[in-house]
């Protein structure tokens, strides 16, 4: 059945990209195994270190004094800067309200104690199946890293993660970026490793990878790297990869997740929130797509500089899915202006979006501003056709969505989506 007129076709649009399931395949939450490193409520939503950097801006007082107070304190103070002396229009600051209005708390209140109270009196189970709802979530990939000893816990002693809703993935930061710390860690999991690169060394970090990533049965191993990342070069980082992680990618036919331009700490005294963005240079992605045909790399970038090439440098090698709107990018404006011109570049072979979400409830947000954006953008593209006399039938708009909102991802992987 044909798609009568524009404004049929854009409601139809709208209705789908704000329905179809998503996996969001970056995030920091855990399911319910992890215990205390699923962060959710509404203390832990006005303390995201995106709110905490942007409350300091109206602040004089110093960092210390800000650590120094409880949780609740911190909230109560960004609560007064961002939303009461000053209206909340940033992305996280606005997305904030998107999340207490979807839960059902009357908005025009004003009233933090009371969302204070309506939240801490739901349970975590409960809340985590109705998020999820709210945000058509229904599978979320988590960041596990082995270092933390923590989460190394549950993975060691406790099962692992139990919810089929969740996946790891394999998250080696410390390996590339701070290899000193990496063999201190490594030694004490009883690994035997040197600072110099020995082939017992890099016989061991594979042995680590080749265990962990069938331990947490890992989709992909993921990386976050400076803007200063070159490859390949005679330096750590490429002996590492080259002999070490893609080898062992490869053996267990997992792609390589790599998200570089993040200058970390530029201002410790904020520390989380306390990272910057920079310039990468893209042709180290190309060196590595061309150097490993077989092997995928699922990779993201935090300037806005860099992304036009990096979508071009996808139209290049199929054995690269760019993914996301990552972090300062992930504001209404640049999710705007990168899906527009990845999909003019790439059509629908991308993964428009993933949500980095560190607090359960901003699940909501995050999905809800970017499903009506690429939404947006999609209407504007089938209008187009439609002008034209190719009319775009729903299935086929639903086939579309399929593919950007969960298909790319586990076809991607290799995977049957779960
Ligand atoms: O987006 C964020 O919350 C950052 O703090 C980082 O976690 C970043 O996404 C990363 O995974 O390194
Ligand atoms: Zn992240």
């Amino acid at each position: 059945q044909t798609i009568q007129n524009a404004a049929e076709l854009r409601k139809i649009v709208e209705r789908l990209a704000a329905s179809t399931p998503v996996t969001d395949m970056h995030t920091h939450l855990y399911s319910v195994d992890f215990e205390d490193s699923l962060l959710w409520g509404i203390d832990e939503l006005l303390t995201y270190h995106y709110l905490i950097s942007e409350s300091f801006r109206w602040s004089e007082d110093s960092y210390e004094a800000f650590w120094a107070m409880t949780k609740r304190e911190q909230a109560d103070a960004i609560w007064k800067k961002l939303f009461v002396d000053h209206s909340p229009v940033s992305e996280a600051a606005s997305g904030l309200i998107t999340i207490l209005d979807r839960l059902g708390l009357d908005v025009s209140s004003r009233n933090l104690e009371e969302y204070r109270r309506n939240l801490a009196g739901r349970d975590l189970r409960g809340q985590l199946d109705t998020v999820m709802k709210l945000a058509k979530v229904e599978h979320i990939v988590m960041t596990n890293d082995p270092f933390d000893a923590a989460e190394r816990a549950v993975w060691l002693d406790r099962g692992g993660n139990t919810d089929p809703r969740f996946s790891a993935a394999l998250r080696v930061d410390a390996l590339l970026n701070n290899w000193p710390q990496a063999v201190r860690e490594l030694k004490q999991l009883g690994y035997r490793v040197e600072e110099a690169w020995t082939e017992e060394t890099r016989g061991e970090v594979r042995r680590f990878l080749s265990e962990w990533i069938r331990r947490m049965d890992a989709l992909y191993l993921a990386v976050s790297m400076p803007g200063d990342f070159v490859y390949p070069s005679d330096d750590h980082r490429s002996r590492m990869i080259d002999e070490a992680m893609v080898p062992v990618c490869r053996e267990h036919g997992i792609p390589f997740a790599l998200m570089i331009g993040v200058r970390r700490s530029v201002n410790p005294g904020l520390r989380l929130a306390g990272d910057m963005s920079m310039h990468s240079d893209v042709t180290a992605v190309e060196a590595l797509c061309r150097r490993y045909p077989d092997q995928k790399f699922l990779v993201t970038m935090l300037a806005r500089e860099n992304q036009h090439e990096l979508a071009v440098l996808a139209r290049k090698f199929r054995n690269l899915m760019i993914f996301g709107c990552w972090w300062f990018l992930h504001v209404e404006s640049m999710v705007e202006e990168m899906t527009r011109f990845r999909v003019e570049l790439l059509g629908t072979s991308v993964i428009p979006q993933h949500s980095d979400c560190r607090v359960l409830e901003q699940l909501i947000y995050k999905w809800e501003h970017s499903r009506s954006i690429i939404g947006r953008v999609l209407a504007d593209k089938y209008e187009k056709l439609h002008g034209s006399g190719w009319y775009v039938t729903e299935e086929e708009i639903q086939r579309d969505f399929d593919d950007l909102y969960h298909r790319n991802f586990w076809r991607f992987l290799g995977r049957e989506a779960r």
